[in-house]
């Protein structure tokens, strides 16, 4: 046989999809047609970012696409194309991203809402390190093709339908949750295709990864810095990438604990619920973890602005535990 024709075999992630919506989640169709739309704007993110330093040696040599977008800084570029695909796909009536101040209201009949921070950990981008798309979907509140209010889009974390993320790594992968456990998906460029590379994803419950910007130790309050002196006496090893997707996809695969605590410049911390937080607090705890501010789950918390701050603890379920009780 021949090798270089050989094709994976496996499940691609439209085929996944179609067979949950036959089996049970999503009888209209439409939150499968939502998930396609965010994967397809994926592959294009995906291929701008892979291009990225090539930037400088396309300009100079003079080309640029018509809409002179090339010159776009890429998480500008990620938030146009996010929010683009979900606006042509028409299931969502409304995005709220990291990128935009205002929630941006699609005038449609879509049904759901999108929460998304789409290019995270950015300033990774020069450094060719691993970033990511984070997303959130919610069903919206009001009544369909009403102007969108803000009870719409400040739902709790427990209200989401599904939440994903892509990784731009060494592979590119989406991993997401309907709530029914989580899948991962590895990306075939060559193809074109997603598959189904990382079915029914557990985090250990026990980890040994302690992930946190000791940097700013100085500035932790007294119970984190208790936690991280625990995770030294107890041999834990250190890794922090300083990009929250690929640092949490790590923590989930290997097992771990990824800390954003509060600090002496961020009183609520720097991770955003509503982008960030929430969708990584789904999947956690569809695959076993926890997430929490360390005295709060995250997907209790009362959402009042767009753009709120939260302390972020997140990963294995015994390192979780053990970090919150040094706050009691
Ligand atoms: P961003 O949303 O501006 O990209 O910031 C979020 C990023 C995360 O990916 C990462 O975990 C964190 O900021 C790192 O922050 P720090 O450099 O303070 O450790
Ligand atoms: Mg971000």
């Amino acid at each position: 046989e021949d090798s270089r024709i050989a094709l994976p075999i496996g499940t691609t992630l439209d085929r996944y999809i179609k067979k949950k919506q036959d089996e049970f989640q999503f009888a209209t169709g439409e939150l499968s047609q939502l998930l396609r739309d965010i994967a397809l704007a994926g592959k294009v993110v995906n291929r701008e970012i892979n291009k990225a330093g090539l930037i400088n040696i396309v300009g100079a040599i003079g080309t640029q696409n018509v809409q002179g977008e090339d010159q776009q800084k890429l998480d500008v570029l990620a938030n146009i194309r996010f929010t683009r695909a979900l606006s042509k796909g028409g299931e969502a009536c409304a995005v709220i991203s990291e990128e935009d101040d205002e929630i941006v209201d699609l005038n449609n009949e879509g049904r759901y809402v999108i929460a998304i921070d789409p290019l995270d950990g950015s300033s990774n981008i020069d450094v060719n390190v691993s970033i990511g798309t984070i997303f959130s979907i919610f069903r919206r509140v009001t009544p369909v093709g009403s102007p969108i209010q803000e009870i719409d889009v400040l739902q709790k974390g427990s209200e989401q339908v599904a939440a994903g993320y892509l990784l731009y790594g060494s592979s590119t992968m989406l991993v997401y949750t309907t709530g029914h456990g989580v899948n991962g998906f590895t990306y075939e460029p060559s193809l074109g295709e997603y598959f189904l590379s990382h079915p029914n994803m557990s985090i250990p419950e026990q980890g040994k990864i302690y992930s946190i910007n000791e940097g700013s130790y100085n500035s932790f309050p007294e119970p984190v810095k208790k936690y991280v002196e625990h995770c030294k006496e107890s041999g834990h090893s250190a890794r922090y990438i300083g990009s929250l997707v690929a640092d949490f996809h790590r923590n989930l695969l290997k097992g771990g604990i990824y800390i954003y605590p509060q600090t002496a410049k961020d009183a609520n911390g720097k991770l955003r619920l509503m982008y960030e937080c929430n969708a990584l607090a789904f999947i956690i705890e569809q695959a076993g973890g926890l997430a929490s501010t360390g005295t709060q789950r995250i997907l209790d918390i009362e959402p009042n602005e767009l753009h709120q701050r939260v302390p972020f603890f997140v990963g294995s379920k015994d390192m979780v535990e053990k970090a919150e009780s040094f706050f009691n």
